[in-house]
């Protein structure tokens, strides 16, 4: 038995995030850019021993060891995941409430997790993510580089958002702020996040 990386279809049509992200990114980004994730992460998987684990560990395992695989497992990962933080009509201040409580106790509430997520995004320098993940039991706010994710620092992501250009460049040209938070005020999944959070606490 091994792992087989499959690409998931987008779980809603290719312009049914607009005017927030467009069909034209959605297609590039989930058929081109993720396409070629998993195509060259199933190149990179065979023969590297970690073929019979399941996605998170060959993220895990390959971190610092295996560059090649790890960029295109780890953004395998992420994307897996992006698709489902986002949703059409999505976004708002109304949080599922065990979510919202935990905002509230760990990171002060919803607006002043709003703007350190948002600045997380904003000063990730080059290609990276913005986090929010559980890590010792506690909500955190984070940013990494390329493929990198909360996973290879002790947490485990409940929300991502991809700042890599190819991820709002057609849409919003340079201005990554303005993205990030169209992003955040119409796009997020915030029932996915919860569910993930529970999962994560589990
Ligand atoms: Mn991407």
């Amino acid at each position: 038995m091994s792992t087989k990386f499959t690409l998931p279809p987008l779980p809603y049509a290719y312009d049914a995030l607009g005017p927030y992200m467009s069909a034209e990114t959605l297609e590039y980004h989930h058929d081109k850019h993720h396409q070629a994730y998993v195509t060259n992460g199933e190149k990179l998987l065979e023969g590297s021993g970690l073929e019979i684990l399941p996605l998170e560990d060959i993220v895990k395992e390959s971190y610092g060891k295996n560059a090649g695989l790890f960029n295109n497992a780890g953004q395998h990962y992420n994307h897996v995941h992006f698709w489902n933080w986002m949703k059409p009509n999505g976004g708002g201040n109304k949080l599922p409430g065990k979510l919202q409580a935990a905002i509230d106790s760990d990171l002060g509430g919803f607006d002043k997790f709003r703007a350190d997520f948002i600045a997380a995004g904003t000063t990730q320098f080059g290609s990276g993510w913005a986090w929010l993940s559980l890590k010792n039991g506690k909500l955190e706010v984070s940013k990494t580089p390329n493929g990198e994710s909360p996973l290879v620092h002790g947490g485990k992501p409940i929300l991502g958002v991809d700042v890599w250009e190819h991820s709002y460049y057609i849409d919003y040209r340079n201005a990554r702020p303005k993205y990030l938070e169209a992003w955040f005020d119409n796009l997020v999944n915030w029932d996915h996040v919860e569910l993930m959070f529970e999962e994560a606490k589990a």
